[in-house]
């Protein structure tokens, strides 16, 4: 089985990434990340030029059967120059892409400054992060249209002459006229990827026990993550995948917790998949388990490359009402699927 796909050119092992934020942030995580034969690729933990050390606890609750995992983690990292010297350490054993979310756009160029005037040989992309919901004051650049593009066109006329591909990390959109318009910005400029999606923002999870909220900052709200957003990820990596050229990758993020997620991301487009809280809440064998299974799914429809299936998905067929009303194929289909597949 070929599992091998690549980011930005970036050749991969496997398509299975960390987010980034989860089991990224030392390098003794790092180093788990690295020497694991399920990770094709490594994200750093996105970072500030200080380092910083959050926002107060409790500050993450997992994902549980009815509920998505809530964070406010607040953007906790080493700074940047720990990053470039982790991509030393690890960047030969397999690509290093390096996160930037910097309070301001001011950092954000600091940062990238900084890596493309650093030894940054072993470093394999910048994914810029424009989604962190939960800095108390700082709202998401990638809602804000004009701030995207500004963005954007700062940052690249400093990195304009940097060999390193530069990706962006994008929250969850809701309006196919948010997914054009973000998608015409990222078109006028030299971005390799986009990451969809960051946690749904400022989402609220309770404990209606104790009658109170699970995490502390912002008064209890934070990003989502887990097997609840995965449709709404989905959503946005097919729409993006539909609007950008095929020089502008597309990574899936958002819901994977078995292998059949890996597919249905890839088959809506995406070119990886970054894991967050499966890894975060259930560990690196999780993810194992989750390649295993995929790797069974690919078999059982003799896929024998993710080119086979990628960005593949069709749209059902158009019924008439009445046929709607009496076909039951719907239901036997989801039967079958879950009877073949595990
Ligand atoms: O650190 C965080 O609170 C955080 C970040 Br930077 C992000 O991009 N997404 C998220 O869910 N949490």
């Amino acid at each position: 089985m070929q599992f091998n796909t690549s980011i930005a050119g970036i050749a991969l092992a496997t398509p299975i990434c960390n987010a980034s934020g989860v089991m990224c942030t030392t390098d003794e995580q790092l180093s788990q990340l690295a020497f694991d034969p399920t990770i094709g690729g490594i994200f750093t933990k996105s970072c500030t030029i200080e380092k910083r050390v959050g926002n107060p606890y409790p500050r993450y609750f997992a994902a549980t059967a009815s509920s998505p995992s809530i964070n406010s983690m607040g953007l906790p990292n080493a700074g940047i120059d720990y990053y470039i010297e982790s991509a030393k350490r690890f960047g030969h054993i397999k690509p290093v892409f390096l996160s930037v979310a910097g309070l301001t756009l001011q950092e954000n160029m600091d940062i990238i400054k900084r890596i493309d005037e650093n030894d940054n040989s072993m470093i394999s992309g910048i994914e810029l992060n424009l989604s962190c919901p939960n800095v108390p004051g700082k709202p998401q650049i990638a809602y804000d249209f004009d701030a995207i593009d500004e963005t954007l066109r700062r940052v690249f006329e400093i990195h304009h002459s940097s060999k390193l591909p530069l990706g962006v990390k994008l929250p969850p959109y809701f309006d196919p006229i948010h997914f054009e318009h973000v998608a015409d910005l990222l078109k006028q400029h030299p971005v390799k990827w986009v990451t969809c999606i960051n946690s749904v923002g400022n989402g609220l999870v309770i404990d209606p026990i104790h009658e109170t909220t699970v995490i502390f900052p912002k008064s209890g709200l934070g990003g989502l993550g887990g097997a609840a957003i995965k449709a709404t990820a989905l959503a946005n990596v097919y729409a993006f995948r539909r609007l950008l050229p095929f020089g502008i990758d597309v990574i899936g993020c958002g819901g994977i917790t078995r292998g059949m997620d890996i597919f249905e991301h890839i088959l809506c487009g995406a070119q990886a998949v970054q894991i967050g809280t499966l890894m975060q809440d259930q560990g690196l064998s999780a993810v194992q388990k989750c390649l295993t299974e995929f790797n069974h799914i690919m078999t059982l429809k003799k896929y024998t490359s993710l080119d086979d299936f990628r960005g593949k998905l069709n749209v059902v067929e158009q019924q008439t009402e009445i046929d709607a009303a009496r076909d039951p194929s719907c239901y036997f289909e989801v039967r079958s699927r879950k009877n073949i597949f595990p």
